[in-house]
């Protein structure tokens, strides 16, 4: 059975450990799989029914773990294949799932093909990886590097360049090559043979690049061009992808899960990629509502949030996969900053308030909800002062970029505070004492001094809680299958603060309403909502039922309202 075959997935909430920020269970500073285990209790109290590991595999940990060197054992610092066994199985009997995720696009440089590959032109790895001549003594095209500078680096062994997108030590694998292919496939086998529920594989739609590798279309002053016009949706990815679910799922029973995390992937490309006629993915991670506050030339320059520009981009992804594919449906990851300090306030008067209204706009969509550690929470970003608390090479080769051009401290500094992958992966916030209850020993990352009064041990039980308004959007998308399937009407869409929409079926309505501010904002809604039942609010006294067309709401005000 494909994935394509159940669709439970569509029902689902997943929720998304970056295992080395998680819970350490051995005192050394990291997170780990024992950690993992000793919070599973936690997770099942959420209600969540899939748990998606951020790589485990072993690595030099050049971009923390995103550089796989062995993709059929256990990093050391997360643990051995044995407890991994043992948390699997812990997952499966609580009732939930596990889905890994495969880092496809690309190795380690310390990954035995590469070693191999690098070796001689005339090894049989040699065309696993992307080698090409020099072109006039430099680089074979203009491609930069998502972590700055060029995408290429010279190997002074075999005399080419290999191709990288990501760091020099992520060589991108040559998917035009079936053995790498097979390869992949034989690893995803694998891993389901050791009962894995599926995977999220990582940057999967730059597998297939353009022929020839021209260059991007140049831009001035920039010697090196991020090309997504040349690697992004490239001209064999949807049958590689075809192929690989075919080869690895095709005679196999289960229910699985497949996503693929897919920068620049767009509406109608994800209808092709989701289409459940063929057989490629469940679901795409796509980016455009997470890109409406960034510079489209630079990640780092914060531009602000223009509300009906990001209520429009997900409106546009509702539209487009409303009758062919699904949405996934997220405001964090590993990749991104705090959603509450990010579209919500996280000043401490609004901050629980705009926490549960982000929560409340996104899991009342259509898609499958994505919950990132910590979100649940309302995790704020960290108080980043210097460059020395960045430890992401993206965010380190960033600012030594800017500083190296234009000795602009400040500006660096203020992107990486808003934008940098840093802010969501300081440690999770347990409990108020020392470390967070993250590690007895020395994190590896500072934790948010915020956690004195943010975090799981005084919301857990709290009813008013993050954590608790979280508990309740997850059971009603479980309970209520209009939440699931119902079409999506957006409401008030050209409004700067108030976030509306209906949500509708053939027997039943609801309604998700949000005041994005802190202004209270009288709105009024159509009279077909008079008597409509309130299913959730976020603040205290929010009237149970709609009795007339005018609604009062309060700063960050968030309600789900219920008609016939
Ligand atoms: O991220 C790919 C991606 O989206 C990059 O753009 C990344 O978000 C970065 O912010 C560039 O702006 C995936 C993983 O999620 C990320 O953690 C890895 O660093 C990357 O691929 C390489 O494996």
């Amino acid at each position: 059975m494909t994935p394509q075959d159940a669709t439970w997935w569509k029902s689902a909430v997943v929720y998304q450990i970056y295992p080395r920020s998680f819970a350490d269970s051995n005192g050394d500073g990291f997170g780990d799989l024992g950690g993992i285990i000793e919070r599973l209790g936690y997770l099942q109290a959420l209600g969540v029914d899939v748990i998606w590991l951020s790589p485990i595999y072993p690595s030099p940990q050049a971009d923390n773990g995103y550089d796989v060197s062995d993709y059929r054992d256990i990093d050391p610092l997360f643990g051995t294949l044995a407890e991994f066994d043992v948390l699997l199985a812990e997952i499966h009997e609580r009732g939930m799932k596990l889905v890994m995720d495969l880092v496809v696009n690309h190795t380690s440089d310390e990954h035995p093909w590469f070693i191999e590959s690098r070796s001689s032109r005339h090894n049989p790895k040699r065309d696993w990886y992307i080698w090409r001549d020099s072109r006039a003594a430099a680089e074979p095209n203009n491609w930069g590097s998502f972590f700055s500078g060029p995408a290429w680096t010279w190997d002074q062994v075999t005399g080419q360049y290999y191709l990288h997108l990501f760091d020099r030590k992520q060589p991108d694998l040559n998917w035009e090559n079936p053995a790498v292919r097979k390869a992949m496939q034989d690893i995803m086998v694998w891993w389901l043979d050791r009962g894995v529920d599926g995977f999220r594989m990582d940057v999967v739609n730059f597998i297939s690049k353009a022929r020839g590798l021209p260059d991007a279309p140049t831009i001035p002053g920039h010697q090196f061009v991020i090309a997504v016009d040349e690697f992004v949706d490239g001209p064999h990815v949807h049958e590689y992808l075809a192929e690989t679910t075919r080869e690895v799922f095709g005679s196999r029973d289960g229910q699985f899960i497949t996503v693929g995390e897919m920068p620049g992937v767009t509406p109608d490309q994800a209808r092709l990629y989701t289409d459940p006629a063929r057989g490629e993915l469940n679901m795409v991670f796509q980016f455009e509502h997470v890109s409406v506050d960034q510079s489209p030339a630079n990640k780092f320059e914060y531009l602000g949030l223009d509300l009906v520009v990001l209520k429009e981009s997900l409106y546009r992804w509702q539209g487009a996969l409303a009758d062919i594919g699904w949405n996934s449906l997220y405001w964090e990851n590993h990749d991104q900053p705090r959603v509450v300090s990010r579209f919500g306030d996280d000043d401490p008067d609004y901050w629980a308030a705009s926490a549960k209204a982000l929560a409340t706009i996104l899991h009342g969509m259509r898609g499958t909800p994505f919950v990132y550690q910590g979100e649940e929470l309302g995790m704020t970003n960290y108080p980043f002062s210097s460059a020395r608390d960045h430890q992401d090479l993206e965010a380190v080769n960033y600012y030594t970029s800017v500083v190296e051009l234009s000795g602009d401290e400040i500006a660096a500094l203020a992107g990486l505070g808003a934008m940098s992958r840093d802010n969501a992966r300081t440690p999770m916030q347990w409990g108020p004492g020392h470390n967070a209850g993250f590690t007895s020993g020395e994190p590896w990352m500072p934790v948010n001094p915020n956690h004195t009064w943010l975090n799981a041990e005084s919301q857990f039980t709290a009813p008013d809680s993050v954590f608790a308004h979280y508990q309740e959007l997850i059971r009603l998308r479980h309970e209520l299958p209009i939440l699931v399937h119902g079409d999506l009407t957006p409401l008030m869409a050209a409004d700067p603060q108030i976030w509306a929409y209906s949500r509708r079926a053939p027997e039943s309505a609801i309604l998700v309403i949000a005041n994005c501010g802190r202004e209270p904002r009288a709105v009024d809604v159509g009279a077909e909502w008079i008597g409509a039942g309130l299913l959730l609010g976020n603040l205290p006294d929010t009237p149970g039922a709609l009795t007339s067309t005018s609604l009062q709401l309060a700063g960050w005000d968030a309600r789900i309202y219920a008609a016939g």
